[in-house]
């Protein structure tokens, strides 16, 4: 991973953000974070969709915080490195909609 993780700024997160909302991701309340739901068809594809996205953020060095009951995955997005919301989060909730898309 290069460079240190920094807290986004509040013109990047303008930025940044938007396109993330529109596809579901929010703002967690009382923590600098993102958080999500997914729905699959059952287990099998919610299991295979973790499975693309651990490999990924293994590769990033960068891990989600996440719950699963059979066909629901819940995902928060935040970097322990600068206690927040970075870049790295970004990066990897734009590639969690790639294979959520794929997934479904
Ligand atoms: N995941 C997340 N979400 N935030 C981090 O700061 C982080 C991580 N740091 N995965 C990595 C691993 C770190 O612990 C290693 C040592 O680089």
């Amino acid at each position: 991973m290069a460079g240190k993780a920094h807290r986004l700024s509040a013109e990047e997160r303008d930025q940044l953000l938007p396109n993330l909302r529109a596809v579901g991701w929010n703002e967690l309340e009382g923590r600098d974070a993102i958080f999500k739901q997914f729905h699959f068809k059952d287990f099998n594809r919610a299991f295979g969709f973790m499975t693309r996205v651990a490999l990924q953020a293994e590769k990033l060095d960068h891990h989600p915080e996440w719950f699963n009951v059979y066909n629901k995955v819940q995902i928060t997005l935040s970097t322990h490195e600068c206690a927040g919301l970075s870049e790295r989060d970004i990066n990897l909730a734009s590639f969690i909609e790639q294979v959520a898309v794929s997934m479904t």
